[in-house]
């Protein structure tokens, strides 16, 4: 063998050893019900289509949050990120230009940035991907070390006479020439403000960072959110609703489960891990929200999330639990007898929200406008309420109903929208509810009476869809549930 030979080996060999010290574990994707990289990559030109002329958005990743000591959250990705890339790793972010840039040689108008991968911290935190990973499964290219954000950024924004060759060369990149009118938009900060008692005072954050920025950068635009993106979000495309459809029948079956296992003298949490097991078992991965279990005077309560009172027989059961699945949340909410038969007095109120949320649904049709359920449902618990005499005139309704009836639902169980037209392909909850706290002025025959009737409406270029339609949502389709459970 000759001395050359040799060395090409033991250079093969010096490269395998640092390619496995490098990558302990291996890269894998699981779970294969994901969106395919074409579709993001679609949605990104999309939104550099739709940006003015010049201007630059940065789409950051959740922060790591922190639960107390060295325990974090469950991470959760950015739902701007993830309708974007999909990605769903901290500490990376999207750069999206209108003008071409030029990194590392390369001509483009979108760049990523993530962590490098780390042997010791995969041990501990489970492998993520990095710039390689981010390229090669997520389509995401170039992909580039995180910390060169800042420097790039400095490249494409910064004065041009004052570091722009200097960082060209430092980070091996260059923007399209045009500095003059500058716009940066950038997704929103996780956190926007975080108290500060001592002072008496909250530190602003995304106010601090946009004025970093400003100052930094000059007579520098900083838009958030982007008003194109939530545009965007607003209307879901066929790879929304595939998985939309999925979250919200997981809810369903969650629904069912609950209302089907429920039985007087059970504690809420029970019948929220009833809701909860038969999610994670259809494959969500979490709940798009925490679980709200309220029995009696707890289901006046809108977002009562503790759910630890026994319950007895004769109680209502306000469940508003929705699944998520790949990132999209469903968002359901059933109230039910605990015991399988509605009171008199509960069936009455039951039935005027269930003909208020009829109306709403009817009422969800394109080119209407986004008020157009709630002013549909509001109107008909505003009659019902003071024909039964609970409400004296139109001003107390709200002290019964004081909530809107409809929002967005995606990737946010509160997702954005422009609060336009409603159009085809956009999902909205329609969630009309009475509730009558102890103590309301009216008989007291009805106090602790809560109820919301809750469903996921798909709106089409013809009549509404219900996605949320296999759940029982009669008095009479639920007792009936319960009576053969
Ligand atoms: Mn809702």
């Amino acid at each position: 063998m000759s001395s050359r030979k040799l060395i090409v080996i033991i250079l093969a060999f010096i490269a395998v050893i640092s390619e496995l010290n490098a990558q302990k574990f291996a890269f894998r994707v699981d779970d294969t019900d994901g969106i395919p990289p074409h579709v993001y990559a679609e949605r990104r030109q999309r939104l550099i289509d739709s940006l003015p002329a010049h201007a630059i958005a940065v789409i950051l990743s959740a922060d790591i949050r922190n639960r107390q000591n060295d325990v974090d959250y469950e991470y959760r990705q950015s739902s701007d990120m993830l309708y974007l890339t999909g990605f769903p790793f901290p500490s990376s972010a999207l750069l999206l230009s209108k003008d071409p840039m030029v990194i590392d040689g390369k001509t483009t108008h979108e760049a990523f940035f993530v962590r490098e991968r780390n042997t010791s911290r995969e041990q501990w935190q489970g492998v993520q991907a990095g710039p390689t990973e981010a390229e090669q499964v997520y389509g995401l290219t170039p992909s580039v070390t995180y910390g060169r954000l800042s420097s790039i950024l400095d490249t494409l924004l910064g004065p041009p006479n004052d570091n722009a060759n200097q960082s060209m060369q430092d980070d091996g990149a260059s923007a399209g020439g045009n500095a003059s009118k500058r716009q940066l938009f950038i997704s929103g900060w996780a956190t926007r403000s975080v108290p500060m008692p001592l002072l008496g005072k909250n530190l602003y954050v995304d106010t601090q960072h946009k004025n970093d920025l400003a100052d930094k950068y000059g007579a520098l635009t900083v838009v958030t959110p982007i008003p194109a993106l939530i545009a965007m979000r607003e209307v879901k495309d066929t790879a929304e609703l595939r998985l939309l459809r999925k979250a919200v029948d997981i809810t369903v079956g969650g629904h069912l489960a609950a209302i089907k296992g429920a039985r007087p003298s059970m504690h809420e949490y029970e019948i929220e891990a009833l809701m909860e097991y038969a999610f994670k078992r259809a494959g969500a991965e979490d709940v798009g929200y925490p679980s709200i279990v309220g029995s009696n005077y707890n289901a006046c309560i809108l977002h009562y999330t503790a759910n630890r009172r026994a319950s007895s027989t004769g109680d209502l059961i306000l469940a508003d639990c929705g699944a998520e699945y790949h990132g999209y949340t469903a968002d359901v909410t059933r109230t039910f007898p605990i015991n399988g038969r509605f009171t008199p007095e509960q069936r009455i109120i039951y039935n005027l929200v269930l003909e208020a949320q009829d109306s709403g649904i009817a009422a969800c049709r394109a080119g209407a406008e986004f008020k157009a359920p709630h002013k549909a449902a509001y109107a008909v618990i505003q009659r019902g309420l003071v024909n039964l005499g609970i409400a004296s005139d139109s001003s107390d309704v709200r002290s019964y109903f004081m909530h809107g009836t409809s929002h967005y639902l995606g990737l946010d169980v509160h997702d954005p929208g422009t609060r336009g037209p409603l159009q085809p392909n956009t999902v909205i909850t329609v969630e009309p509810g009475i509730y009558i706290a102890e103590g309301s002025a009216c008989d007291k025959k009805w106090w602790n009476i809560g109820v919301r009737i809750e469903d996921d409406i798909l709106i089409t270029t013809g009549l509404p869809e219900n996605l949320s339609a296999a759940l029982p949502r009669t008095a009479e389709a639920i007792e009936a549930l319960m009576k053969h459970r």
